[in-house]
């Protein structure tokens, strides 16, 4: 396959009817493409969960890597962690996803993969947990239940990765980082139509919580310190630490 056959155009052409967002076979095609160009700071968040892998996880722990598409968090985190004997488990609904992943990402012996929803996905013995852009997928009623049963599957001194698209409450500032997030995608090499018809796309799919949603939400369920260590116009990502 040609650089080009990986190239995400899937909104290139005017559409009669944009469908709803789903993880399908086309998506999981051009994913690496699409999610690259579409999320401010992608490769340094990646970066950043081998560097917590490096500090936090430890032997005899599992990491799990919710909502894990391509695996791309789970190979920077097996790579990191070569030396320790911990179990990752890479979980995704979408079909088309966990499959590639298992035909090309045959390598990574300490990874499993999964096609499992991560609501149903039992967590325990676990020294890190990774939401990298997966939480605002679900219904927003039903993200609190996740965060806890992440939050009781932790041991002690355990971390939730959790990276997020982000809404804005002040319309000033919201409009504002919608115009510096479309610039973006725009740099990017994606046009208006393409940016326009995703958009319209993810609309009740992707629903964002605010910073203030997802810093009170998680010093309520009990993490101990909670740190905001990246933030990209409208993408944000959150360390939580459990003591
Ligand atoms: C990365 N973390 O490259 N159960 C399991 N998987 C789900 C569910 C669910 N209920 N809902 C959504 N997903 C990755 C990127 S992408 C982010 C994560 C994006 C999965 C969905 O199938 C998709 O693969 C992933 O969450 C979100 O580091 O596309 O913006």
């Amino acid at each position: 396959m040609s650089d080009d056959d990986n190239r995400d155009r899937i909104f290139s052409r005017r559409l009669s009817e944009v469908k709803a967002f789903e993880f399908n076979t086309t998506v999981a095609s051009v994913f690496q493409d699409m999610i690259s160009r579409s999320v401010p700071g992608y490769s340094l968040l990646l970066r950043m969960i081998g560097l917590y892998a490096d500090i936090f996880v430890t032997p005899g722990s599992r990491v799990f890597d919710l909502g894990c598409s391509l695996g791309e968090a789970s190979l920077i985190i097996a790579d990191q962690t070569t030396d320790i004997d911990c179990r990752i488990l890479a979980v995704d609904n979408s079909q088309a996803m966990i499959e590639k992943c298992k035909q090309h990402r045959l390598s990574a012996g300490a990874i499993e993969w999964r096609c499992v929803d991560i609501r149903q996905t039992p967590l325990d013995n676990a020294s890190m947990v990774v939401l990298n852009l997966t939480l605002q997928f679900l219904q927003p009623e039903e993200r609190r239940g996740l965060l806890e049963n992440i939050y009781a599957g932790l041991n002690s001194g355990g971390v939730l990765v959790l990276s997020e698209k982000v809404a804005f409450e002040d319309k000033t500032e919201s409009k504002r980082m919608t115009q510096l997030y479309q610039g973006f995608k725009k740099t990017m090499g994606y046009s208006d139509l393409e940016i326009s018809q995703k958009r319209n796309a993810l609309e009740n799919v992707l629903i964002p919580d605010s910073e203030q949603q997802h810093l009170q939400r998680l010093e309520s369920i009990g993490f101990d310190e909670i740190y905001q260590c990246f933030r990209g116009f409208n993408f944000v990502s959150f360390l939580a630490i459990k003591a």
